[in-house]
């Protein structure tokens, strides 16, 4: 074996192995255990990013652990390949989208296989190739005929200049990021699936991911958003009655006004009387509907002149028209309580409308001051009649039926999760597989039609989408009437693709149905590793996707990830490391400097994986200089020449030889534990290291001592193996033996080894610390007091004193009691 640690080879000869045995290809097999563990596919943006080797490290600890454990374990990888910045490098290049995005896709697919990842390669899967996305042509054309796709008029982002419609991040400041153009919006069709239809079941379903951070599921339970309230009714004189949506009915008696948003039928109805409401709506329309936005906003508003009818009294309250109430919200109106909504308060203020208190603190003796802020806590009720020292409970209940019973409102459930938008008025994505015809309207491709191709290798100026100006692409004839019609040239949002990907790499070479059998074999993902950037959009409409294919009897059981780890962020100088700072670090160049081993073995030791991992120039160093040295000690081992046997006798072993024995085992089960189950793979390494100066320190050079210094080398390889597969596997071999690293067992510690042979005592007289003693687990308390007495610093102590009694806490101490 030589005698420097040259990472380039080995790591080439280790992965040359991996590949000539396909170790990491699987098939189904009922006899094992599966386990199917799943890291987030990339974007093939160009190159990895520090972000992508610690996900893709992580995830392949885990796998490669559960492999040794003997479990038949699945983890793939592929592209998710649509998307804007291959149109913008298009532009900017003169490059299709298709040849920028394959030319990624190689060259990033060669940067995960230096690493070493194990993925079974032959699932290997891109969205963009009409294989992948015919499937989900397929799948919105069930979805579809099952009414759970729908077709409806919603705002995009408009630049009248380049005329064409801009995504979110295409508009900066207002304006178009390359027209420079004041950005307006226009309403124009496009395709929604029906989450709505699962939004209870989602909700509920996090209860039972146990296995996800609580973090995750509290943010998908405030985007789904359910709330409980009453929908009440207020009579317009002349028009159609109001209906508001609250939570707060125990309010209603504190109801001085009725907000509306601009786009309410109600605003548009009032221009007709009072044209000067037109500019105020416009001007509210402008600005977005983003909810975080509209948090921001001055407060401000326009009366109407109507007036609607307080429920309950009766009493006429104005109708003003308000810019931070939703039309996508609730009824898109409010009944505003002044002294009890902070909003309204502000709001009432500025406009000098009247705020009647209506909820007093629960506390008796506290008295809330109106002057500053509303009370915006529940309590008790005041000034509202027969509900009068209500609590909130109590409030709810009676009004609420009180209203129901006069006929109006009634109780209801609120979600602030909205149907999913798919349509894009893009290029790169799946085409969207409808006919428009002007007879029959928008009729679905046929399967057998299936897919829709996209046209590759298009000129592209990024002013319009190439699809709208291929007549050979949209030109067609209706498959109803046979008519002249044509193709949607509109494609869908890229999380369309991200939602079912895991699905596929179960049988990606299905090339006649979307799923089969193997997916019941893999499904769902035991272990996801991903960015919490995606803790919303992406795995929620992966959940409702699953759901979806369940009820069509394509996949089991009810969620598609099991557990879920959301990794930290990547930190330099304590901050992101992003394109936009400017203070990103190659992987690739520390890879070629150090080798993938390196690299993994930093990132690993850097941080626990869910906490933020600052890059280090000098961990890196460390990281390689222990392998370095790892290399060296193997070396030196082997260099002796002795037959390696592992064949311990316990009870003739040296006090030595028995305590590395023990750390051997001691560390075995440490790190079992920290990789299997609790995940913190800085600590495994730490452990390890540990042993390894243990191992520094035992100076042996007897049969036994070296059989010592052998199985504690077999361990730390064995244990660091996940982490370290290329040393791990070449040094495997130098230990002696013929089976790949990769084909052995992940070792269990032995019971016997853990049991310490000699304990400590601690020695105390009064309470005192004066000494310890070392003694046989088997002593005796007569041997333990007559050693504890005899100690010199003891004595001195005792000499002279009664003994009046002898305390022994097991395994701790011995206390000696003297007068
Ligand atoms: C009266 C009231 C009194 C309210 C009070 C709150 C406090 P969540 O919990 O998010 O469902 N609201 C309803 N629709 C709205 C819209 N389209 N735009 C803006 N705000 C809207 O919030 C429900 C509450 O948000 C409702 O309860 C309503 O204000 C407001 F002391 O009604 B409340
Ligand atoms: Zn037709």
């Amino acid at each position: 074996m030589d005698e420097h640690y040259q990472p380039e080879q080995i790591e080439a000869e280790a992965q040359a192995y991996w590949e000539q045995q396909q170790s990491f290809c699987v098939t189904e097999d009922p006899s094992k255990e599966k386990f199917y563990c799943l890291s987030m596919f990339p974007y093939p943006s160009g190159r990895l990013h520090m972000g992508h080797v610690r996900n893709y490290t992580i995830g392949d600890v885990i796998a490669r652990y559960q492999h040794m454990k003997g479990k038949n374990v699945l983890q793939p990888m592929g592209w998710d390949a649509f998307g804007l910045p291959a149109e913008n490098a298009a532009i900017q290049n003169r490059v299709p989208p298709d040849e920028w995005t394959y030319k990624n896709i190689d060259y990033m697919r060669r940067q995960l296989k230096r690493l070493g990842f194990a993925y079974d390669w032959s699932r290997e899967l891109a969205t963009c190739r009409a294989d992948y996305y015919r499937w989900e042509q397929w799948l919105f054309t069930k979805l579809l005929a099952k009414g759970l796709v729908y077709k409806k008029t919603a705002s995009v982002n408009w630049d009248p200049v380049d005329q064409t419609v801009l995504a979110n991040e295409q508009v900066v400041d207002g304006r178009g990021w390359r027209s420079g153009a004041i950005v307006e919006r226009r309403e124009i069709p496009q395709w929604f699936l029906k989450i709505t239809a699962y939004g209870e079941e989602l909700l509920n379903g996090l209860d039972q991911l146990t296995g996800w951070p609580e973090q995750v599921r509290t943010m998908q339970r405030n985007w789904i958003g359910r709330s409980e309230g009453v929908e009440i009714q207020f009579q317009v004189d002349g028009n159609q009655p109001l209906s508001v949506f609250t939570t707060r009915p125990d309010t209603l008696m504190g109801v001085t006004f009725i907000s509306v948003a601009a786009e309410h039928p109600l605003s548009l109805e009032a221009v007709k009387t009072k044209p000067e409401l037109a500019l105020f709506i416009e001007e509210c329309q402008r600005t977005t509907t983003s909810e975080a936005v509209v948090e921001t906003l001055v407060k401000k508003g326009m009366d109407t002149g109507r007036k609607a009818i307080h429920p309950l009294t009766g009493e006429a309250v104005p109708i003003w028209i308000a810019n931070f109430v939703l039309m996508g919200y609730g009824t898109g109106a409010v009944m505003a309580v002044p002294a009890h909504d902070q909003r309204d308060y502000e709001f009432a203020k500025t406009y000098g409308l009247p705020i009647k208190q209506v909820i007093t603190p629960q506390d008796d003796d506290k008295v809330w001051d109106l002057s500053q802020s509303a009370f915006v806590e529940k309590g008790v009720l005041i000034n509202s009649g027969q509900f009068t020292g209500l609590n909130f409970d109590q409030a709810f209940v009676a009004i609420a039926q009180h209203l129901e019973q006069i006929g109006r409102g009634q109780r209801m459930i609120n979600y602030r999760l909205r149907d999913w938008g798919v349509s894009r008025q893009r290029y790169w994505g799946t085409p969207i597989p409808i006919i428009n015809c002007t007879q029959c309207g928008a009729v679905p491709v046929s399967e057998k039609e299936l897919p829709v191709v996209l046209p590759e290798g298009v000129q592209f100026d990024g002013v319009c989408s190439p699809l709208k100006q291929m007549p050979e692409f949209y030109q067609t004839i209706c498959p109803q009437c046979g008519n002249q019609a044509e193709r949607e040239t509109d494609t869908f949002d890229t999380f369309f693709e991200s939602s079912w990907y895991y699905v596929r790499y179960c049988c990606p070479d299905n090339n006649t149905a979307m799923t089969d059998k193997r997916g019941h074999y893999w499904l769902s993902v035991d272990q996801y590793i991903g960015g919490i950037e995606h803790a919303v959009l992406h795995l929620l409409y992966a959940r409702f996707f699953y759901k979806v294919l369940r009820d069509m009897g394509l996949v089991n059981g009810h969620e598609p990830f099991t557990n879920l780890l959301t990794q930290g962020m990547v930190l330099k100088d304590g901050a992101k490391m992003s394109k936009s700072k400017g203070n990103t670090v190659d992987p690739q160049a520390l890879i070629d400097r150090y080798g993938a081993d390196t690299a993994r073995l930093f990132i690993m030791f850097a941080a626990p994986p869910e906490q933020s991992l600052e890059w280090s120039e000098s961990g890196v160093e460390g990281s390689y200089r222990f392998l370095k040295r790892l290399w060296r000690t193997v070396a030196a081992h082997v260099a002796q020449g002795k037959v390696a046997k592992l064949d311990f006798d316990l009870k003739t072993l040296t006090t030595e030889q028995k305590n590395l024995h023990r750390k051997v085992h001691e560390t075995i089960a440490k790190v079992g534990d920290d990789i299997g189950r609790r995940y913190t793979f800085n600590t495994a390494i730490a452990a390890v290291m540990e042993l390894m100066n243990t191992l520094a320190k035992f100076d042996d050079n007897s049969p036994q001592g070296y059989s010592g210094r052998q199985e504690a080398l077999e361990a730390v390889v064995l244990l660091l193996s996940p982490i370290t597969p290329h040393i791990c596997h070449r040094l495997w071999l130098a230990l002696g033996h013929k089976e790949a690293i990769i084909d052995v067992s992940w070792p269990e510690a032995n019971p016997e080894a853990l049991i310490k042979a000699e304990i400590e005592l601690i020695i105390q007289v009064n309470g005192k610390r004066r000494g310890q003693i070392v003694v046989g687990v088997d002593a005796t308390r007569e041997m333990i007091e007559a050693q504890a007495q005899n100690m010199l610093n003891v004595q001195r102590f005792i000499q002279g004193k009664e003994i009046a009694e002898v305390v022994i806490v097991p395994n701790r101490l011995v206390n000696l009691v003297v007068r």
